[in-house]
């Protein structure tokens, strides 16, 4: 008999160049299976999972300078974050915290025109207006817009690593504005959190004035999916999103969801467990080194390419080549701009880089 669908093993990630997600690590998928009936949203009843939970919010709160601005305290780690079921999650929430705590009849949010569509749907969801500040040529935002624009906001978004181009905001210059203008600072670092504690940015908790940041294990971190993270500087911002929960054996919930993946918290837990920091830190090495070979060799064929900041190259590429290598099987997206875009994640080696350009050769 055939086997269903459902029952078919998944795509390989072989041809698989332009998405965020990837194999989850071996030890993430075994504890994953271990937990898929357990329900963090319901910490009196599953225990054990809501234990896992504040063990992922600690190791997420030391990869984004947390833990450290805490002085090392990680006891009450839970307060400062959750499990989100990703990054669309984690950025309503800051939205929607924040929208909370400003106590501003008409909420404005300024964000770069970089910022994921997560934002849109933030906006939408709780009628607050997104005001978009242009990017510049090199597709960071504009500060002197930012400026412009941050007086009355309830929230200034940067973002660490654009989902297009991998680009980091000025972080330390948007917290500068965002003191000044006593305006908090969220970083969206979902896609990139997991290779800044190695590049050299300045962007996480370290930086005065980010008071919430993005993190998902289940994108760089090899977490199953579903697993993202909201980490705050300040317990009140979580505080702001509890509602009462009078049936539960616990008082309160921030989380958006209810029900939420056992799943995701034991990945996360498991594979921050096997590579942070080291595993985590010869990955960014290994994908920014192919990353840049990957780079140089389309500039060598004469194509326009943007110079990686963090492993995601976008470069030229003909529409017709682009189908044709679709065609061919390979999972290949575009930039709002008509570039096509490769994201270096763990999945993508160098025989897979070798074998794409080998068809590109023979596609142009
Ligand atoms: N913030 C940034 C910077 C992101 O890149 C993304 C997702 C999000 C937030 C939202 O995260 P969730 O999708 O976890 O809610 N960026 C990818 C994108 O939209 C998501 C993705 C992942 C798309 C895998 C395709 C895919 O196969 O392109």
């Amino acid at each position: 008999m055939q086997p269903s669908a459902a029952e078919r093993r998944p795509r390989s990630f072989d041809r698989v160049l332009s998405s965020m997600c990837t194999e989850p690590h071996p030890a993430a998928r075994r504890a994953a299976e271990r937990f898929l009936a357990s329900n963090p949203g319901d910490p009196a009843t599953y225990g054990t999972i809501a234990e896992l939970e504040r063990e992922a919010v600690a190791a997420l709160a030391e990869i984004t300078g947390l833990a450290h601005t805490l002085g090392g305290d990680a006891a009450d780690v839970s307060s400062h974050g959750y499990v989100t079921a990703g990054g669309t999650e984690s950025n309503i929430q800051a939205v929607r915290s924040a929208r909370e705590r400003a106590d501003v009849v008409d909420p404005v949010v300024v964000a770069p025109d970089s910022a994921h569509f997560s934002f849109h749907k933030a906006a939408s969801v709780l009628g607050v207006e997104l005001r978009t500040v242009p990017t510049d040529g090199d597709g960071r935002v504009d500060v002197d817009a930012v400026a412009a624009a941050i007086d009355d906001a309830a929230l200034v978004v940067a973002v660490a690593g654009s989902t297009e181009y991998g680009r980091v905001d000025p972080i330390p210059a948007l917290a500068d504005l965002a003191v000044d203008a006593d305006v908090p600072l969220h970083v969206d670092a979902a896609w990139g959190g997991f290779h800044l504690p190695f590049s050299g940015h300045d962007w996480g908790f370290a930086v005065d004035g980010v008071e919430t940041v993005t993190i998902d294990p289940h994108k760089v971190g090899r977490a199953a999916v579903p697993a993202g993270g909201l980490l705050a500087r300040d317990p009140a911002t979580l505080d702001a999103l509890a509602v009462d929960t009078p049936y539960l054996e616990t008082a309160s919930q921030a989380s958006l969801t209810g029900t939420r993946s056992g799943a995701g918290v034991a990945s996360a837990v498991a594979a921050t467990d096997a590579l942070w920091p080291d595993g985590y830190r010869r990955e960014h090495e290994r994908a920014m080194e192919l990353a840049t070979w990957f780079a140089d060799e389309l500039r060598g064929r004469g194509l326009g390419v943007v110079d990686p900041e963090l492993p995601l190259v976008a470069f030229d590429l003909p529409r017709a080549t682009f189908e044709g290598l679709r065609e061919r099987g390979w999972r290949l997206s575009r930039t709002g701009a008509d570039e096509a875009r490769v994201v270096v994640m763990p999945h993508v080696t160098r025989e897979s880089l070798s074998a794409f350009l080998d068809d590109l050769d023979e596609l142009r």
